[in-house]
């Protein structure tokens, strides 16, 4: 039951101040936009980030602002519905479309926000995470998760692009987002993808586990797509075909606040994910998706990245018949289960 509430303007105006200027405010008025009924008012709207419109101005950015001026030179992937200016993908996500020239540097810092890279194009380039040098290659997902120093070289002869997809609106929200600049690392022994590169097993500890919160750092598109495809062979009636990029220690999700996954779509396949609370971003590994939502309908070629609000269902079809297509997908769904929030509404 829903019964009209009173309005700031049904108050004496003499009595709204004497509140305000004891830092007080009634409630009554702002009840029903603070906790609408039903469903959350989402400033998320959906939204679609074709490549072929980002890579020429990314290059143009790479001509107009050296790498000295920028430290990271991104164009960011910003969701209208929050404002451009909040750089903000969804209430939690960022995204950011980074190119670094050949024979660039990206000097080295660490940050609370927890962040990923999903590479999109060129060859070359390499991030060093912790004092582990991560090549990068199409596909790759490699993190950087809170706290890690990390930081971007380019040994190769042509621009190489890559996805960021960091937790730093929520960061920023709560007060809790700064960098600290450093050195460049030396690199050190503990290749974290020789030692977890193999789903399945990983290195026996005899004492105890790795001391390390983040054990795996890069995870190649190579193993992630032989999954799918496995899967995908293994059971033909298997329609979710996708798998989550986590902990191999722990069996939890990769960082703490948002979630990384990987999605096959068969030839003509087309796939409806259940409503649930988080926003989601959807990328285009290799091929080409139609993502409908709402009253929205894209269609994602290779590299394009789009975004959903939660509580809504996605409807995703591989508009290849002949062949699969593939998805990263980055979610909010581990903060909501540990905030006690997440809904599956199907
Ligand atoms: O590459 O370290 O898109 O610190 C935003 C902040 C990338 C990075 C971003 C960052 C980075």
């Amino acid at each position: 039951m829903s019964h009209e509430l009173g309005r700031l303007e049904d108050l004496p105006a003499d009595y709204v101040q004497d509140l305000r200027d004891l830092n007080l405010v009634p409630l009554w008025p702002s009840l029903r936009g603070v906790l609408p009924p039903h469903i959350p008012t989402r400033q998320t709207k959906p939204t679609h980030w074709p490549y072929k419109t980002i890579k020429p101005l990314l290059l143009k950015a790479g001509e107009l602002t050296p790498i000295e001026k920028a430290e990271r030179r991104v164009l960011v992937l910003a969701n209208p519905g929050h404002g451009l200016e909040k750089m903000q993908a969804s209430a939690a996500m960022y995204l950011g479309m980074q190119l670094l020239m050949p024979g660039e540097w990206a000097p080295s810092h660490r940050h609370t926000p927890n962040a990923v890279r999903m590479i999109v194009e060129g060859e070359g380039a390499y991030t060093t995470v912790d004092g582990e040098k991560c090549p990068m290659r199409r596909g790759d997902l490699i993190l950087t998760p809170t706290g890690l120093w990390h930081e971007h070289g380019h040994d190769g002869t042509d621009p190489v692009i890559w996805l960021d997809v960091l937790d730093l609106p929520l960061v920023y929200y709560m007060e809790a987002s700064y960098h600290v600049n450093g050195e460049r690392q030396t690199i050190h022994p503990g290749q974290s993808q020789q030692q977890y590169a193999h789903g399945g097993v990983a290195p026996t500890k005899v004492f105890e586990r790795s001391k390390k919160a983040y054990p795996m750092l890069r995870y190649a598109w190579t193993d992630a797509k032989a999954a799918l495809e496995g899967m995908a062979a293994d059971d033909p009636a298997l329609d979710a075909v996708q798998v989550t990029y986590i902990n191999p220690e722990t069996g939890a999700d990769a960082e703490n606040i948002l979630g990384f996954y990987a999605l096959m779509l068969r030839p003509g396949q087309r796939l409806r994910l259940p409503a649930r609370s988080p926003a989601q971003v959807f990328h285009v590994i290799e091929g080409a998706v139609q993502a409908d939502m709402l009253d929205q309908s894209f269609t994602l070629v290779e590299a394009d990245t789009c975004c959903a609000p939660g509580y809504e269902a996605v409807t995703l079809t591989n508009l290849h018949a002949d062949k699969a297509s593939f998805l990263f997908i980055a979610d909010e769904s581990p903060l909501h289960r540990k905030l006690g929030v997440y809904e599956n509404r199907g």
